[in-house]
C-alpha cells in the first residue's frame, strides 16, 4: 500500500490517498462539510497525479469522510485572493485522468462538490445522498464545470431546471435524471464505493467523460429548454443577476465547443463572484448560521421538548398551535370556554383543510395530525406539558392573569413563553413564581408560515430556557433571532421607526403608491402601504393610540393613516385601505379619494407638497431603518448586526439578495448613510437623530461587519 496518510500525531492532511489493491482510495476529510478549500483542491490534484504516476493503480475512488462528500467551493474564500489550483483545473486532471475515476457519494454533493463528481467518470450515490448545483442561492452559477457538463450529461432542460432552482435532488431522483449511475444499498460508503471500482476494473470499464456525454445531442429539444428557461427565469427571477448568467453558460455548451464553453463559464462566474448580490447573499448564508451561536446556546442545553401547550385559540394562538403540530408535537389549547375552543379548533382545522383542498394534504394525514391535538377550557391540562407559549389579547393585566395561571398548574422546569409583539417580559416574569422559566416567543403572522422567530430574553431567565427556546425553532424549522426586552424587540421597532419615515413622505408630497413602487424596485415584494392593507390598519391604528400619551410632543405627527381608518378602510379585509380592492381583489388599486384624504391633510398641516425620486425615497426609507437597526446593536437588544439582518430576511421581506439592512449600509458605505441622516436632520432633527454606533463606526472607518466578527 502506498499513500499520503500521515503519521499519528501530526496534523491530518484534508485529502489522504492510499492504495488498496489497485484501487486508489481519496478520502476528502475537511470538517464540517469537506469544503472546497486550497488545501482539499491541492490534495486532489496530488491524489490525482499519484495514481496517473502510480503503474500499480488500476482506479481512483473519490470518497468524503463524516456525513458528507463535498458540500462545495469554500464559500469563506469567495473575495480574497484566488489560491492555485482552481477547481476547474482540479476538474480538469479528473476527468482527464487516463484511469477510471469513481466518485462514492453519501450526504451533500453539493456546488463544487456535484462538479467533481461529474467530472469523475462513474458515480455511485447511496441513500439520504443530496445532489444539486445550489449556487444560484449565492449569487453564482456552477463555476467549475457545472454548467458544461451538467447539460451534456442530463440535458438541457433538467440541468437548467437543478441550476436555476437550486434544489437538492435525492440519490433516486439523481439516478433517473442520469446524474449517477448506481445507487448504493448499504450504510458504508467506502465499502460500496471500493467494490463498485473493483468492478469496473474488473470489466475493464474505460474512463467516460461527462464532456463527451450526448445529453444535447437533440439540438431542438435543447434550445427549446433553453428558452423556456429564460423566459421563466426573466419572470421569476427579477432583479438577481446570477440566474441569467446560468442561462448565458448553457447557452455556449449547446452551441459550443466544451473548452469554450468552459472559458465563458469562468467569465460569467467571475463576474458573479464580483457582483454586491454574491456578496449579499454570502452574507445571508453565513448569518442564518450565527444566529443560531447565542450565548445561551454555548451556555446550556435545552430542557426536554416533548409537548406544548398553547393558550389562546385566535389566528396567532391556532397558527402557533398548527407550527408545533407540523413539527410533530401533541399540542393541548386552552380557552376561556367551549365557544372560543371550538373557534380555536376550528381556526387549525381550516389550516389543514385548506391543504386537503389543495391536494397538498390527504384527510388521513390531517387526521393524524388532528390526533394529536387537544383542548381544554381548564389550565389544569397543561400540567404536564414541557412548553407554553401564551397567545392571548396584549394587555398586561390579562397575560399576567394568564401566567399566574400557569405557575399555579405547570409542572416545575416547564418553559412559560409569551407571544407578545411589545409588552414588557420582564413585567410579567416578575409577576410570578418562576421568572427564570419565562421567555418571548414571538412568532409572526401566519405563525404556520413565516419563518421568523423572535427569542426574547428578559434579564431574569435561565440559559436553558432560552437554550429551548432555540431548540424548538429548530424543531419548527423556523429561523430564530434572539432579542432584548424593549417596545418592539429587534423588528417592530425598528418597523415603527421606517414606516414614520414613510409616513413623513408621504405627508411632504409621496404618494403611498409612489413609495410602495420605490420599495419594490429596491426587491421587496411589497411596499409598507401595501403590507398596511394586507396585515389590517386597525392593528397599526391601535398601537398609536396605545402610545398616543406617551409621543413625544415636539415629535412630527402624521395623521394620514388615522383618517383612513377613521372612515372603517383597514385594507384588504374592508375592501379598501390606502388601496381600493374591488370585489376582494388581492392587488390593490389607487384610490383619488385617499389621495385628496392626503392632500387635505398637507394642507392642515400647512405643507406645500413637493416631488420625491425613487431615489431620495429610498434614501430615507433605509436610512431610518439602518438607523434604528444601529439603535438596537448599540443598546444590546440585537447581538450583532447581522441578527438585525436575519430579522428583516425572514420577518419583513427584505431583499436577500442585499443580505439585510445592515449589511446594504456596509454596501454602500456607512459614511453616506450618516451624511443623509445628518443632511434630512436639517428639517427634522427630532426624529433624525444619528445613532450614537453609526457615528462612532463612520469616526473609526469601520463597518457593521466589524461587530459581526467581533462577537
Ligand atoms: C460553489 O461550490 C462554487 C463552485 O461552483 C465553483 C467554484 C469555483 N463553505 O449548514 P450547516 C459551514 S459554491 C464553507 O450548519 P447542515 C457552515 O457555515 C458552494 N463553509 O450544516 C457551518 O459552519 P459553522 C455551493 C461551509 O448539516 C458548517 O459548515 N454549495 C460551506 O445543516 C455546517 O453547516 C453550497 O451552497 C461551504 N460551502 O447542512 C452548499 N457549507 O458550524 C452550502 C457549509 O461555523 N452548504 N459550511 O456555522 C449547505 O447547504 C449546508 O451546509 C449542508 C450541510 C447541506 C452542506
Amino acid at each position: 500500500m502506498s499513500g499520503n496518510t500521515a503519521t499519528p500525531g501530526t496534523s491530518p492532511e484534508p485529502v489522504a490517498f492510499r492504495r488498496e489493491g489497485g484501487i486508489l482510495v481519496v478520502t476528502i476529510d475537511n470538517p464540517p462539510v469537506n469544503a472546497l478549500g486550497v488545501d482539499v483542491r491541492r490534495g486532489l490534484a496530488a491524489a490525482i497525479a499519484a495514481a496517473e504516476s502510480d503503474p500499480e493503480v488500476s482506479a481512483v475512488m473519490l470518497v468524503g469522510a463524516g456525513r458528507n462528500f463535498i458540500a462545495g467551493a469554500d464559500i469563506r474564500e469567495f473575495g480574497k485572493t484566488p489560491q492555485p489550483p482552481s477547481l476547474p483545473e482540479v476538474c480538469a486532471a479528473i476527468e482527464t485522468c487516463a484511469k477510471p475515476v469513481v466518485a462514492a457519494i453519501h450526504g451533500a454533493a453539493l456546488g463544487g462538490g456535484l462538479e467533481i463528481a461529474l467530472a469523475a467518470h462513474y458515480r455511485l450515490a447511496m441513500p439520504g445522498a443530496k445532489l444539486g448545483l445550489p449556487e444560484v442561492a449565492l449569487g453564482l452559477l456552477p463555476g467549475s464545470g457545472g454548467t458544461q457538463r451538467a447539460p451534456r450529461l442530463i440535458g438541457a432542460k433538467a440541468a437548467l431546471e437543478l441550476m436555476t432552482s437550486g434544489r437538492h435532488a435525492g440519490a433516486a431522483e439523481a439516478q433517473s435524471l442520469g446524474l449517477v449511475d448506481r445507487l448504493g444499498g448499504g450504510t458504508d460508503v467506502r465499502e460500496e464505493g471500493l467494490a463498485y471500482a473493483r468492478e469496473l476494473v474488473a470489466a475493464r470499464a474505460p474512463v467516460r467523460r461527462s464532456r463527451d456525454a450526448q445529453g444535447l445531442a437533440d439540438a431542438e429539444a435543447s434550445r427549446a429548454a433553453l428558452e423556456a428557461a429564460r423566459a421563466e427565469t426573466a419572470k421569476k427571477s427579477r432583479g438577481l443577476f446570477s440566474p441569467m448568467k446560468i442561462i448565458e453558460a448553457v447557452e455556449a455548451a449547446l452551441t459550443r465547443p466544451f473548452d469554450e464553453g468552459m472559458a465563458l463559464e469562468r467569465q460569467l462566474f467571475m463576474q458573479c463572484i464580483a457582483s454586491p448580490q454574491r456578496a449579499g447573499l454570502i452574507h445571508a448564508f453565513f448569518a442564518e448560521r450565527e444566529v443560531l451561536k447565542a450565548p445561551e446556546t454555548r451556555a446550556a442545553k435545552p430542557r426536554p421538548l416533548e409537548s406544548a401547550g398553547i393558550v389562546g385559540g385566535g389566528t396567532m394562538g391556532a397558527g402557533i398551535a398548527v407550527a408545533m403540530l407540523d413539527a410533530g408535537l401533541p399540542v393541548t389549547m386552552v380557552e376561556r370556554d367551549e365557544t372560543s375552543l371550538a373557534r380555536g379548533r376550528a381556526h387549525v382545522e381550516r389550516v389543514y383543510d385548506g391543504l386537503v383542498k389543495k391536494n397538498r394534504m390527504t384527510l388521513e394525514a390531517k387526521a393524524a395530525l388532528m390526533a394529536r391535538f387537544s383542548g381544554s377550557t381548564s389550565y389544569d391540562a397543561f400540567a404536564q406539558v414541557d412548553i407554553v407559549v401564551e397567545a392571548v389579547f396584549e394587555d398586561m393585566a390579562v397575560k399576567k392573569a394568564v401566567f399566574a395561571e400557569l405557575d399555579r398548574v405547570c409542572k416545575p422546569g416547564a418553559v412559560l413563553a409569551t407571544n407578545t409583539s411589545y409588552l414588557d417580559i420582564d413585567e410579567i416574569a416578575a409577576s410570578i413564581s418562576r421568572p427564570a422559566d419565562v421567555l418571548g416567543l414571538h412568532f409572526f403572522s401566519p405563525a404556520n408560515i413565516m419563518k421568523l422567530l423572535e427569542i426574547v430574553v428578559p434579564a431574569k431567565v435561565a440559559a436553558d430556557v432560552v437554550a429551548t427556546g432555540f431548540e424548538l425553532a429548530k424543531r419548527l424549522k423556523k429561523v430564530p433571532v434572539r432579542a432584548g426586552v424593549c417596545d418592539g424587540f429587534i423588528g417592530n421597532r425598528i418597523l415603527a421607526v421606517y414606516r414614520q419615515a414613510a409616513d413623513h413622505m408621504m405627508e411632504d408630497g409621496a404618494s403611498p403608491y409612489e413609495i410602495d413602487r420605490a420599495v419594490r424596485s429596491f426587491g421587496y415584494p411589497m411596499g409598507p402601504f401595501q403590507v398596511s392593507d394586507l396585515a389590517g390598519g386597525d392593528i397599526g391604528w391601535a398601537t398609536r393610540k396605545r402610545k398616543a400619551a406617551t409621543r413625544d410632543p415636539k415629535a412630527r405627527y402624521v395623521q394620514i393613516a388615522d383618517r383612513i381608518c377613521e372612515r372603517g378602510w383597514f385594507g384588504q379585509k374592508t375592501q379598501r385601505g390606502y388601496y381600493l380592492y374591488p370585489e376582494g381583489a388581492r392587488v390593490g388599486e389607487p384610490d383619488a379619494e385617499v389621495l385628496a384624504i392626503i392632500d387635505a391633510e398637507r394642507q392642515r398641516a400647512g405643507v406645500t407638497p413637493r416631488s420625491f425620486s425613487e431615489d431620495e425615497i429610498m434614501r430615507r426609507y433605509m436610512a431610518a431603518m439602518i438607523n434604528e437597526g444601529a439603535n438596537v446593536v448599540h443598546q444590546r437588544i440585537a447581538l450583532r448586526p447581522l441578527d438585525v439582518d436575519v430579522t428583516f430576511l425572514h420577518g419583513y421581506g427584505f431583499p436577500r439578495f442585499r443580505g439585510g439592512p445592515m449589511k446594504y449600509a456596509d454596501t454602500i458605505g456607512l459614511a453616506r448613510v450618516l451624511a443623509d441622516i445628518r443632511e434630512f436632520a436639517k428639517q427634522d432633527p427630532v426624529f433624525w437623530k444619528p445613532s450614537p454606533l453609526l457615528v462612532d463606526l463612520v469616526e473609526r472607518g469601520a463597518d457593521f461587519a466589524s461587530l459581526d466578527r467581533s462577537e
